[in-house]
Protein backbone atom coordinates (compact mmCIF):
# COMPACT_ATOMS: atom_id res chain seq x y z
CA UNK A 1 0.00 0.00 0.00
CA UNK A 2 1.75 3.59 -1.23
CA UNK A 3 2.03 5.94 1.65
CA UNK A 4 0.55 8.97 1.91
CA UNK A 5 2.27 12.37 2.35
CA UNK A 6 1.32 15.89 3.43
CA UNK A 7 2.44 19.41 2.67
CA UNK A 8 5.16 20.88 4.42
CA UNK A 9 3.89 24.34 5.82
CA UNK A 10 5.62 25.94 8.73
CA UNK A 11 7.65 22.36 9.86
CA UNK A 12 4.43 20.50 10.38
CA UNK A 13 3.11 17.75 7.46
CA UNK A 14 -0.62 19.04 6.46
CA UNK A 15 -2.73 16.85 4.71
CA UNK A 16 -5.63 17.85 2.68
CA UNK A 17 -8.71 16.65 2.04
CA UNK A 18 -8.36 15.75 -1.51
CA UNK A 19 -5.34 13.23 -2.71
CA UNK A 20 -3.83 12.02 -6.02
CA UNK A 21 -1.23 9.29 -7.00
CA UNK A 22 2.26 9.73 -7.76
CA UNK A 23 3.05 6.96 -10.13
CA UNK A 24 6.32 5.58 -11.65
CA UNK A 25 6.72 7.01 -15.01
CA UNK A 26 8.43 3.74 -16.60
CA UNK A 27 5.81 1.02 -14.82
CA UNK A 28 2.33 2.96 -14.24
CA UNK A 29 1.08 0.22 -11.93
CA UNK A 30 4.14 1.36 -9.36
CA UNK A 31 2.84 3.81 -7.03
CA UNK A 32 5.38 5.91 -5.72
CA UNK A 33 3.13 7.90 -2.89
CA UNK A 34 0.14 9.45 -2.37
CA UNK A 35 0.13 13.09 -2.48
CA UNK A 36 -2.25 15.88 -1.49
CA UNK A 37 -4.17 18.41 -3.63
CA UNK A 38 -3.63 21.81 -1.01
CA UNK A 39 -6.29 23.91 -0.97
CA UNK A 40 -6.52 27.68 -1.40
CA UNK A 41 -6.32 28.13 2.50
CA UNK A 42 -3.47 25.81 2.75
CA UNK A 43 -1.94 27.57 0.42
CA UNK A 44 -2.37 31.37 1.92
CA UNK A 45 -1.12 29.42 5.26
CA UNK A 46 1.98 28.41 4.10
CA UNK A 47 2.56 31.79 2.43
CA UNK A 48 1.48 33.48 5.86
CA UNK A 49 4.27 31.15 7.56
CA UNK A 50 6.46 32.23 5.01
CA UNK A 51 5.67 36.14 5.52
CA UNK A 52 5.81 35.43 9.31
CA UNK A 53 9.45 33.28 8.98
CA UNK A 54 10.71 36.21 7.03
CA UNK A 55 11.19 38.08 9.93
CA UNK A 56 14.18 36.51 11.66
CA UNK A 57 15.22 34.40 8.02
CA UNK A 58 16.08 38.24 6.67
CA UNK A 59 17.99 38.92 9.69
CA UNK A 60 20.23 35.69 10.28
CA UNK A 61 23.49 36.73 9.30
CA UNK A 62 24.48 35.92 5.68
CA UNK A 63 27.46 33.61 6.77
CA UNK A 64 25.17 32.01 9.17
CA UNK A 65 22.34 31.11 5.97
CA UNK A 66 25.29 29.95 3.91
CA UNK A 67 26.84 28.15 6.06
CA UNK A 68 23.25 25.83 6.20
CA UNK A 69 23.10 26.27 2.58
CA UNK A 70 26.52 24.29 3.10
CA UNK A 71 24.37 21.79 5.22
CA UNK A 72 22.19 21.00 2.58
CA UNK A 73 25.07 20.28 0.09
CA UNK A 74 26.32 17.98 2.83
CA UNK A 75 22.90 16.31 3.12
CA UNK A 76 22.25 15.55 -1.12
CA UNK A 77 26.11 14.58 -1.31
CA UNK A 78 25.01 11.99 1.33
CA UNK A 79 21.74 10.90 -0.19
CA UNK A 80 22.89 11.83 -4.13
CA UNK A 81 22.34 7.92 -4.92
CA UNK A 82 19.12 7.34 -3.19
CA UNK A 83 17.83 10.40 -4.38
CA UNK A 84 18.66 9.87 -7.66
CA UNK A 85 16.65 6.72 -7.85
CA UNK A 86 13.84 8.36 -6.79
CA UNK A 87 14.27 10.79 -9.41
CA UNK A 88 14.59 8.12 -12.24
CA UNK A 89 11.35 5.96 -10.66
CA UNK A 90 9.47 9.22 -10.40
CA UNK A 91 10.33 11.02 -13.53
CA UNK A 92 11.48 8.61 -15.75
CA UNK A 93 14.82 9.82 -16.74
CA UNK A 94 18.26 7.89 -16.83
CA UNK A 95 20.10 7.12 -13.65
CA UNK A 96 23.28 8.83 -15.03
CA UNK A 97 20.82 11.99 -15.85
CA UNK A 98 19.67 11.76 -12.28
CA UNK A 99 22.81 11.82 -10.89
CA UNK A 100 23.77 15.02 -12.77
CA UNK A 101 20.32 16.59 -12.07
CA UNK A 102 21.34 15.89 -8.20
CA UNK A 103 25.05 17.43 -8.72
CA UNK A 104 23.62 20.26 -9.85
CA UNK A 105 21.73 21.05 -6.78
CA UNK A 106 25.09 20.04 -5.23
CA UNK A 107 27.10 22.65 -7.42
CA UNK A 108 24.26 24.95 -6.46
CA UNK A 109 24.87 24.62 -2.72
CA UNK A 110 28.87 24.63 -2.81
CA UNK A 111 28.57 28.50 -4.95
CA UNK A 112 26.15 30.10 -2.75
CA UNK A 113 27.03 28.63 0.62
CA UNK A 114 30.41 30.93 -0.19
CA UNK A 115 28.59 33.62 -1.34
CA UNK A 116 26.98 33.92 1.75
CA UNK A 117 30.52 35.16 3.21
CA UNK A 118 30.98 37.56 0.27
CA UNK A 119 27.06 39.11 -0.74
CA UNK A 120 28.88 42.51 -1.57
CA UNK A 121 27.85 45.73 -1.04
CA UNK A 122 30.10 48.68 -1.89
CA UNK A 123 31.23 51.66 -0.16
CA UNK A 124 30.83 54.24 -2.26
CA UNK A 125 32.94 58.08 -2.17
CA UNK A 126 30.29 61.07 -1.17
CA UNK A 127 30.75 64.17 -2.79
CA UNK A 128 30.40 66.04 0.36
CA UNK A 129 33.19 65.46 3.58
CA UNK A 130 31.88 63.63 6.44
CA UNK A 131 29.80 61.64 5.04
CA UNK A 132 29.68 57.81 3.91
CA UNK A 133 27.89 56.21 0.71
CA UNK A 134 26.66 52.67 1.07
CA UNK A 135 24.88 50.25 -1.20
CA UNK A 136 23.26 46.63 0.62
CA UNK A 137 21.67 43.90 -1.12
CA UNK A 138 17.95 43.44 1.23
CA UNK A 139 16.27 40.21 0.29
CA UNK A 140 12.59 40.37 -1.11
CA UNK A 141 10.29 38.89 1.34
CA UNK A 142 7.81 35.87 0.10
CA UNK A 143 9.24 33.87 -2.96
CA UNK A 144 6.62 31.92 -4.62
CA UNK A 145 8.18 29.12 -6.52
CA UNK A 146 6.68 27.13 -9.31
CA UNK A 147 8.94 24.34 -11.49
CA UNK A 148 8.35 21.75 -13.53
CA UNK A 149 8.69 18.21 -13.65
CA UNK A 150 11.57 17.38 -16.05
CA UNK A 151 14.73 18.56 -13.37
CA UNK A 152 12.64 17.96 -10.23
CA UNK A 153 15.90 18.59 -8.19
CA UNK A 154 18.35 21.04 -9.70
CA UNK A 155 16.00 23.72 -11.38
CA UNK A 156 14.17 24.41 -8.03
CA UNK A 157 17.11 24.50 -6.55
CA UNK A 158 18.41 27.08 -8.67
CA UNK A 159 15.81 29.45 -7.04
CA UNK A 160 15.24 28.05 -4.04
CA UNK A 161 19.30 27.91 -2.53
CA UNK A 162 20.17 31.77 -4.05
CA UNK A 163 16.81 32.77 -2.69
CA UNK A 164 17.16 31.35 1.13
CA UNK A 165 20.90 32.90 1.04
CA UNK A 166 19.50 35.72 0.25
CA UNK A 167 17.22 36.16 3.16
CA UNK A 168 13.94 35.47 1.74
CA UNK A 169 11.69 32.62 2.54
CA UNK A 170 9.64 30.37 0.26
CA UNK A 171 6.43 29.03 -0.52
CA UNK A 172 7.60 26.15 -3.49
CA UNK A 173 4.91 24.28 -5.75
CA UNK A 174 6.56 21.66 -7.52
CA UNK A 175 5.27 19.67 -10.50
CA UNK A 176 2.68 17.47 -9.94
CA UNK A 177 4.88 14.59 -11.63
CA UNK A 178 7.40 15.13 -9.26
CA UNK A 179 5.93 15.25 -6.32
CA UNK A 180 7.98 12.84 -4.14
CA UNK A 181 11.10 13.73 -5.39
CA UNK A 182 10.48 17.71 -4.33
CA UNK A 183 8.71 16.05 -0.79
CA UNK A 184 12.77 14.18 -0.57
CA UNK A 185 14.45 16.94 -1.12
CA UNK A 186 12.75 19.50 1.27
CA UNK A 187 12.96 17.29 3.79
CA UNK A 188 16.84 17.21 3.02
CA UNK A 189 16.90 20.69 2.96
CA UNK A 190 14.99 20.92 6.64
CA UNK A 191 17.11 18.52 8.09
CA UNK A 192 19.81 21.05 7.30
CA UNK A 193 18.20 23.12 9.96
CA UNK A 194 16.06 25.63 8.38
CA UNK A 195 13.77 27.30 10.95
CA UNK A 196 10.31 26.64 10.72
CA UNK A 197 7.65 28.51 8.07
CA UNK A 198 11.27 29.13 6.01
CA UNK A 199 10.80 26.75 3.18
CA UNK A 200 7.07 25.50 2.74
CA UNK A 201 6.04 22.93 0.34
CA UNK A 202 2.63 22.79 -1.55
CA UNK A 203 1.70 19.95 -3.49
CA UNK A 204 -1.42 19.74 -6.43
CA UNK A 205 -1.62 20.91 -10.41
CA UNK A 206 -1.56 24.07 -11.92
CA UNK A 207 -4.95 25.11 -13.03
CA UNK A 208 -7.95 25.70 -10.47
CA UNK A 209 -5.44 24.17 -7.91
CA UNK A 210 -2.57 24.87 -6.11
CA UNK A 211 -0.20 26.06 -8.48
CA UNK A 212 -3.47 29.16 -9.64
CA UNK A 213 -4.01 29.49 -5.86
CA UNK A 214 -0.04 30.32 -5.02
CA UNK A 215 -0.31 32.86 -7.82
CA UNK A 216 -3.03 34.43 -6.82
CA UNK A 217 -1.32 35.30 -3.38
CA UNK A 218 0.61 37.62 -5.59
CA UNK A 219 -2.59 40.06 -5.91
CA UNK A 220 -3.52 39.15 -2.26
CA UNK A 221 -0.37 40.96 -0.74
CA UNK A 222 1.26 37.95 0.63
CA UNK A 223 4.11 36.96 -2.03
CA UNK A 224 6.69 39.54 -2.99
CA UNK A 225 8.39 37.96 -5.86
CA UNK A 226 7.55 34.97 -8.34
CA UNK A 227 9.89 32.67 -10.07
CA UNK A 228 8.28 30.12 -12.25
CA UNK A 229 9.37 27.48 -14.88
CA UNK A 230 6.90 25.92 -17.66
CA UNK A 231 5.27 27.36 -20.14
CA UNK A 232 5.11 30.51 -22.38
CA UNK A 233 1.60 30.68 -22.05
CA UNK A 234 1.99 30.45 -18.24
CA UNK A 235 4.40 32.63 -17.58
CA UNK A 236 3.05 35.08 -19.76
CA UNK A 237 -0.02 35.12 -17.33
CA UNK A 238 2.29 35.28 -14.42
CA UNK A 239 3.82 38.21 -16.12
CA UNK A 240 1.09 40.51 -16.16
CA UNK A 241 -0.33 39.64 -12.59
CA UNK A 242 3.09 40.66 -11.41
CA UNK A 243 3.59 43.15 -13.19
CA UNK A 244 0.01 44.94 -11.82
CA UNK A 245 1.59 44.32 -8.32
CA UNK A 246 4.86 46.53 -9.87
CA UNK A 247 6.66 42.80 -9.07
CA UNK A 248 9.77 41.27 -11.73
CA UNK A 249 8.76 37.89 -11.70
CA UNK A 250 11.70 35.22 -12.71
CA UNK A 251 10.18 33.57 -16.02
CA UNK A 252 12.49 30.33 -17.25
CA UNK A 253 9.61 29.37 -20.15
CA UNK A 254 9.54 27.53 -23.42
CA UNK A 255 12.86 26.89 -26.22
CA UNK A 256 13.14 25.03 -29.81
CA UNK A 257 16.62 25.43 -30.00
CA UNK A 258 18.58 25.31 -33.40
CA UNK A 259 21.33 23.64 -33.27
CA UNK A 260 23.61 24.26 -36.77
CA UNK A 261 26.07 21.70 -38.62
CA UNK A 262 28.32 23.71 -40.86
CA UNK A 263 30.07 22.06 -43.89
CA UNK A 264 33.44 21.85 -42.38
CA UNK A 265 32.14 20.58 -39.10
CA UNK A 266 33.78 17.05 -37.39
CA UNK A 267 30.36 15.00 -38.36
CA UNK A 268 31.05 12.10 -35.68
CA UNK A 269 31.00 14.91 -33.10
CA UNK A 270 27.54 16.80 -34.83
CA UNK A 271 26.07 13.41 -34.67
CA UNK A 272 26.98 12.44 -31.29
CA UNK A 273 25.97 16.19 -29.59
CA UNK A 274 22.77 16.01 -32.40
CA UNK A 275 21.68 12.80 -31.22
CA UNK A 276 21.99 13.70 -27.46
CA UNK A 277 20.52 16.90 -27.99
CA UNK A 278 17.75 15.78 -29.56
CA UNK A 279 16.44 12.54 -28.07
CA UNK A 280 18.25 12.80 -24.50
CA UNK A 281 16.13 12.63 -21.55
CA UNK A 282 13.52 11.82 -24.48
CA UNK A 283 13.90 15.27 -25.70
CA UNK A 284 11.51 16.48 -22.14
CA UNK A 285 14.74 19.37 -21.40
CA UNK A 286 13.93 23.16 -22.02
CA UNK A 287 17.47 23.01 -23.87
CA UNK A 288 16.90 20.07 -25.89
CA UNK A 289 17.15 20.91 -29.97
CA UNK A 290 14.24 21.74 -31.55
CA UNK A 291 15.97 21.61 -35.35
CA UNK A 292 18.99 21.06 -36.83
CA UNK A 293 20.19 23.29 -39.08
CA UNK A 294 22.50 21.42 -42.25
CA UNK A 295 24.86 23.13 -44.41
CA UNK A 296 23.75 21.99 -47.78
CA UNK A 297 27.47 20.46 -48.91
CA UNK A 298 27.31 17.89 -45.58
CA UNK A 299 23.73 17.64 -45.34
CA UNK A 300 23.33 13.73 -47.23
CA UNK A 301 26.41 12.65 -45.07
CA UNK A 302 25.24 14.15 -41.70
CA UNK A 303 21.70 12.77 -42.44
CA UNK A 304 22.93 9.17 -42.76
CA UNK A 305 24.82 8.97 -39.78
CA UNK A 306 22.14 10.78 -37.79
CA UNK A 307 19.70 8.53 -38.87
CA UNK A 308 22.35 5.34 -38.56
CA UNK A 309 22.98 6.23 -34.70
CA UNK A 310 18.86 7.05 -34.52
CA UNK A 311 18.48 3.24 -35.40
CA UNK A 312 20.87 2.42 -32.47
CA UNK A 313 19.37 3.69 -29.63
CA UNK A 314 18.75 2.01 -26.67
CA UNK A 315 15.49 2.69 -24.91
CA UNK A 316 13.50 1.32 -21.94
CA UNK A 317 13.12 1.48 -18.44
CA UNK A 318 16.50 3.21 -16.87
CA UNK A 319 15.31 1.45 -13.45
CA UNK A 320 15.76 -1.48 -15.05
CA UNK A 321 18.27 -1.28 -17.76
CA UNK A 322 21.01 1.41 -17.05
CA UNK A 323 22.32 1.85 -20.53
CA UNK A 324 19.14 3.20 -22.19
CA UNK A 325 19.41 6.93 -23.82
CA UNK A 326 16.33 7.28 -22.54
CA UNK A 327 13.36 5.74 -20.60
CA UNK A 328 9.49 7.33 -21.23
CA UNK A 329 7.43 10.11 -21.21
CA UNK A 330 7.05 11.58 -17.83
CA UNK A 331 3.53 11.42 -18.03
CA UNK A 332 0.37 10.26 -20.45
CA UNK A 333 -0.32 14.53 -21.34
CA UNK A 334 3.52 14.65 -22.43
CA UNK A 335 3.28 11.72 -24.60
CA UNK A 336 -0.69 13.19 -26.42
CA UNK A 337 1.23 16.49 -26.74
CA UNK A 338 4.29 14.65 -29.03
CA UNK A 339 2.24 12.78 -30.79
CA UNK A 340 0.12 15.40 -32.30
CA UNK A 341 3.40 16.86 -34.78
CA UNK A 342 2.50 13.47 -36.27
CA UNK A 343 -0.67 15.43 -38.15
CA UNK A 344 0.78 18.57 -38.07
CA UNK A 345 4.10 17.01 -40.41
CA UNK A 346 1.36 15.24 -42.43
CA UNK A 347 -0.38 18.22 -42.91
CA UNK A 348 2.63 20.86 -43.21
CA UNK A 349 4.10 18.15 -45.70
CA UNK A 350 7.05 16.87 -43.61
CA UNK A 351 8.95 13.93 -44.67
CA UNK A 352 9.30 11.23 -42.02
CA UNK A 353 12.90 9.85 -41.97
CA UNK A 354 12.65 7.65 -39.01
CA UNK A 355 10.01 6.88 -35.96
CA UNK A 356 6.15 5.54 -35.39
CA UNK A 357 4.38 7.42 -33.16
CA UNK A 358 4.03 5.10 -29.72
CA UNK A 359 6.22 2.38 -28.99
CA UNK A 360 4.07 -0.80 -28.56
CA UNK A 361 4.67 -4.20 -28.16
CA UNK A 362 3.81 -4.74 -32.29
CA UNK A 363 5.41 -1.73 -32.88
CA UNK A 364 8.74 -1.14 -31.45
CA UNK A 365 12.41 -0.10 -32.85
CA UNK A 366 14.85 -2.78 -32.41
CA UNK A 367 16.71 -0.59 -29.39
CA UNK A 368 13.84 -1.21 -27.04
CA UNK A 369 13.76 -3.39 -24.24
CA UNK A 370 11.57 -4.77 -21.75
CA UNK A 371 7.49 -3.79 -21.73
CA UNK A 372 6.66 -0.86 -23.91
CA UNK A 373 3.02 -0.86 -22.38
CA UNK A 374 4.09 -0.76 -18.79
CA UNK A 375 4.25 3.10 -19.55
CA UNK A 376 4.15 5.90 -22.49
CA UNK A 377 7.07 5.42 -24.72
CA UNK A 378 7.84 7.24 -28.09
CA UNK A 379 10.09 6.40 -31.16
CA UNK A 380 13.26 8.30 -31.83
CA UNK A 381 11.61 10.62 -34.56
CA UNK A 382 13.34 12.17 -37.75
CA UNK A 383 11.68 14.43 -40.05
CA UNK A 384 13.51 16.21 -43.16
CA UNK A 385 12.24 18.98 -45.98
CA UNK A 386 10.88 21.05 -42.93
CA UNK A 387 11.08 24.48 -43.69
CA UNK A 388 10.91 27.73 -41.36
CA UNK A 389 7.38 27.87 -41.92
CA UNK A 390 6.51 24.69 -40.18
CA UNK A 391 4.23 24.18 -37.22
CA UNK A 392 6.60 21.59 -36.22
CA UNK A 393 9.72 24.06 -36.76
CA UNK A 394 7.96 26.88 -34.72
CA UNK A 395 6.54 24.47 -31.76
CA UNK A 396 8.42 23.08 -28.55
CA UNK A 397 7.11 19.70 -28.78
CA UNK A 398 9.06 18.39 -26.29
CA UNK A 399 9.67 15.04 -26.82
CA UNK A 400 11.73 12.76 -29.14
CA UNK A 401 11.51 14.30 -32.12
CA UNK A 402 13.58 16.80 -34.42
CA UNK A 403 13.51 18.58 -37.46
CA UNK A 404 16.54 18.75 -40.46
CA UNK A 405 16.28 21.91 -42.10
CA UNK A 406 19.03 22.15 -44.89
CA UNK A 407 20.42 25.75 -45.68
CA UNK A 408 23.40 27.26 -47.84
CA UNK A 409 25.99 28.67 -45.94
CA UNK A 410 26.17 30.12 -42.65
CA UNK A 411 23.75 33.63 -43.60
CA UNK A 412 21.42 30.89 -44.41
CA UNK A 413 21.90 28.92 -41.04
CA UNK A 414 21.26 31.93 -39.17
CA UNK A 415 18.32 33.03 -40.45
CA UNK A 416 16.72 29.67 -40.06
CA UNK A 417 18.06 29.80 -36.40
CA UNK A 418 16.58 32.96 -35.47
CA UNK A 419 13.30 32.40 -36.96
CA UNK A 420 11.25 31.22 -34.12
CA UNK A 421 9.74 33.36 -31.37
CA UNK A 422 11.68 31.56 -28.93
CA UNK A 423 15.92 31.77 -27.92
CA UNK A 424 16.70 29.94 -25.00
CA UNK A 425 19.48 27.65 -26.01
CA UNK A 426 21.28 27.01 -29.32
CA UNK A 427 24.48 25.37 -30.97
CA UNK A 428 26.86 25.61 -33.77
CA UNK A 429 29.29 22.58 -34.62
CA UNK A 430 31.93 24.13 -36.63
CA UNK A 431 35.82 24.72 -36.68
CA UNK A 432 36.07 27.69 -39.03
CA UNK A 433 36.08 30.29 -36.57
CA UNK A 434 34.55 33.43 -38.55
CA UNK A 435 31.35 30.96 -38.86
CA UNK A 436 31.97 31.07 -35.08
CA UNK A 437 32.28 34.57 -34.37
CA UNK A 438 29.49 34.84 -36.39
CA UNK A 439 26.96 32.42 -34.44
CA UNK A 440 27.71 34.03 -31.65
CA UNK A 441 27.39 37.79 -32.53
CA UNK A 442 23.84 37.25 -33.93
CA UNK A 443 22.37 34.46 -32.24
CA UNK A 444 19.01 35.51 -30.49
CA UNK A 445 19.48 32.86 -27.57
CA UNK A 446 20.44 33.39 -23.62
CA UNK A 447 23.05 30.85 -23.97
CA UNK A 448 25.11 29.05 -27.09
CA UNK A 449 27.53 26.33 -27.57
CA UNK A 450 30.35 26.08 -29.85
CA UNK A 451 30.90 22.20 -30.64
CA UNK A 452 29.11 20.74 -28.02
CA UNK A 453 25.44 19.94 -27.88
CA UNK A 454 21.99 22.73 -26.89
CA UNK A 455 21.86 21.38 -23.23
CA UNK A 456 24.47 20.94 -20.52
CA UNK A 457 24.34 24.24 -18.96
CA UNK A 458 26.62 24.35 -16.10
CA UNK A 459 25.59 25.32 -12.31
CA UNK A 460 27.43 28.94 -12.33
CA UNK A 461 26.43 30.19 -15.29
CA UNK A 462 23.62 32.23 -16.16
CA UNK A 463 20.63 30.28 -17.29
CA UNK A 464 18.25 31.47 -19.44
CA UNK A 465 16.71 33.13 -22.89
CA UNK A 466 15.34 36.18 -24.69
CA UNK A 467 11.87 36.13 -26.86
CA UNK A 468 9.53 34.19 -26.28
CA UNK A 469 11.89 31.98 -23.34
CA UNK A 470 11.18 34.29 -20.71
CA UNK A 471 11.72 38.12 -19.59
CA UNK A 472 15.43 38.66 -19.36
CA UNK A 473 15.78 36.97 -15.64
CA UNK A 474 18.45 34.89 -15.02
CA UNK A 475 19.14 31.98 -12.81
CA UNK A 476 22.93 30.58 -11.13
CA UNK A 477 25.75 31.82 -10.88
CA UNK A 478 25.94 35.82 -9.66
CA UNK A 479 23.30 36.98 -11.89
CA UNK A 480 20.36 35.61 -10.24
CA UNK A 481 21.33 37.09 -7.37
CA UNK A 482 19.73 40.20 -8.55
CA UNK A 483 16.74 38.67 -8.52
CA UNK A 484 16.11 38.13 -5.06
CA UNK A 485 17.14 41.14 -3.66
CA UNK A 486 17.22 44.99 -4.02
CA UNK A 487 19.74 47.22 -3.96
CA UNK A 488 19.38 49.59 -0.86
CA UNK A 489 21.69 52.69 -1.06
CA UNK A 490 22.79 54.72 2.24
CA UNK A 491 23.52 57.82 2.92
CA UNK A 492 25.72 58.46 6.22
CA UNK A 493 26.05 62.10 7.23
CA UNK A 494 28.33 62.57 10.64
CA UNK A 495 28.97 66.34 9.52
CA UNK A 496 25.97 67.53 12.13
CA UNK A 497 24.85 70.01 9.61
CA UNK A 498 22.73 69.83 6.22
CA UNK A 499 24.83 69.36 3.41
CA UNK A 500 22.91 69.29 0.63
CA UNK A 501 23.78 67.23 -2.48
CA UNK A 502 24.63 69.09 -5.89
CA UNK A 503 23.95 72.52 -4.36
CA UNK A 504 26.15 72.73 -1.13
CA UNK A 505 28.67 70.55 -3.16
CA UNK A 506 32.13 72.46 -3.32
CA UNK A 507 33.17 72.01 -7.10
CA UNK A 508 37.28 73.35 -8.04
CA UNK A 509 36.62 75.75 -10.46
CA UNK A 510 38.85 75.63 -13.03
CA UNK A 511 41.97 78.19 -13.50
CA UNK A 512 42.64 80.29 -16.35
CA UNK A 513 43.13 78.17 -19.82
CA UNK A 514 46.38 76.79 -20.73
CA UNK A 515 47.10 78.08 -24.48
CA UNK A 516 50.13 75.34 -25.65
CA UNK A 517 49.52 77.37 -29.28
CA UNK A 518 51.46 80.44 -27.94
CA UNK A 519 53.34 78.59 -25.14
CA UNK A 520 56.65 77.86 -27.34
C1 LIG B 1 15.56 22.47 -18.06
O1 LIG B 1 15.36 21.68 -18.97
O2 LIG B 1 14.61 23.11 -17.54
O3 LIG B 1 21.29 22.77 -19.48
C2 LIG B 1 16.88 22.70 -17.43
C3 LIG B 1 20.70 21.72 -19.23
C4 LIG B 1 20.46 21.36 -17.79
C5 LIG B 1 19.27 22.11 -17.25
C6 LIG B 1 18.03 22.03 -18.10
N1 LIG B 1 21.63 21.67 -17.03
O4 LIG B 1 20.29 20.97 -20.10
Amino acid sequence: MAKKYGNLINGEEVKSRKTYKSRNSSELADIVGIFPEASKAQVRAAAQAAKDAFKTWSKTPAPIRGDLIGNIGVALTREKESLSRLLSREMGKTYKEALGDVQEAIDTCHFFQSEGRRLYGQTVPSEMPNKELLTYRRPLGVVGIITAGNFPVAVPAWKIIPALLTGNTIVWKPSEDSPATSYALVKLMLEAGLPDGVLNLVFGGGAKAAGEYLIDMIDEGLIDKFAFTGSTAVGRKIGEIAGRNLQHPTLELGGKNPLIVMRDADIENAVAGALWASFGTGGQRCTSAGNIIVDAPVYTEFKKEFVKAAKAVKIGDPNKYDDVLYGPFINERFYENWLKHYDWAKKDGAKLLYGNGRITKDNKPKGFVGDPEAAFYGWPTIWEKVTTDFKQFQTEIFGPTINLVKVNGIAEAMEAANSVDYGLSSAIYTNNREWAFIFKDNIEAGMSSINNSTTGAEAHMPFGGVKGSGNGTRESGIWVIDNYTYWHGINDDVSGKLQLAQMDTEYIEAKDEVDIDNMF
